[in-house]
């Protein structure tokens, strides 16, 4: 997380990750966050970054890395300074649930994303298989592997884009929550070494 442009206009940035296997609608995902258009994507081999404005202080680099399996190992490489996890499901894909969730899991007990607040999009939700949020919810077991940070599960339609403008001001909120507590455990940090500074003259 940093802060850049003249003092006038602080704009505060923050990496957004944003996983899940192939085909589970992350670049969709991704390009519809950026021009709100229907876009037409191609498999994903290597990443796909866009920059994007939620708001007027604020503006998120959000990186969609390939999710085929053979990608998946290069993901930890993505993982240092990650402020926010945006993690795709395809919920009609009832074949590879198993499989999303246990990439998952694995993403979560990585040191680095330690903390890091989750949005789960439980994508496809135009599709009549299509598990509901609740049901998304128990099956990645969200209560027990993110007992340690914010996380959402939002249902959406990534090809329409129903969901998603909720699913981002989640991250949003999420991230500025994250700002707020590092700033003020920064602001804590340097009150002590002051207390430390001055006791010793
Ligand atoms: N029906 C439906 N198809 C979707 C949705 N989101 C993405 N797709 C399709 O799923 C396929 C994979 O999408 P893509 O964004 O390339 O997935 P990625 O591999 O995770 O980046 C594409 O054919 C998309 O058009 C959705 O919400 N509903
Ligand atoms: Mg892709």
């Amino acid at each position: 997380m940093g802060l850049s442009g003249s003092s006038h206009s602080k704009v505060k940035q923050a990496r957004i990750l944003i996983l899940g296997l192939d085909d589970a609608g992350k670049s969709t995902v991704l390009y519809k966050f950026k021009f709100k258009e229907p876009f037409i994507t191609i498999p994903t081999v290597g990443f796909n970054v866009e920059m994007i404005h939620t708001e007027k202080h604020l503006q998120l680099t959000m990186w969609d890395v390939g999710g085929q399996q053979k990608l998946r190992s290069f993901w930890c490489h993505y993982f240092e300074n990650t402020d926010g996890l945006v993690y795709v499901v395809d919920s009609n894909d009832s074949k590879h649930l198993n499989e999303s969730k246990k990439e998952f899991q694995h993403v979560l007990q990585n040191e680095l994303i330690k903390n890091v607040p989750v949005v789960l999009l439980a994508n496809k939700q135009d599709l009549p298989g299509a598990l509901n949020a609740e049901e998304i919810t128990r099956k990645f077991n969200m209560k027990r592997y993110c007992s340690d940070r914010d996380w959402y599960v939002q249902p959406c339609c990534a090809l329409t884009g129903q969901g998603l403008a909720e699913g981002l001001s989640k991250v949003t909120e999420f991230v500025k929550n994250c700002m707020k507590s590092k700033e003020e455990s920064l602001t804590c940090s340097k009150q002590n070494v002051r207390l430390k500074t001055s006791r010793k003259v």
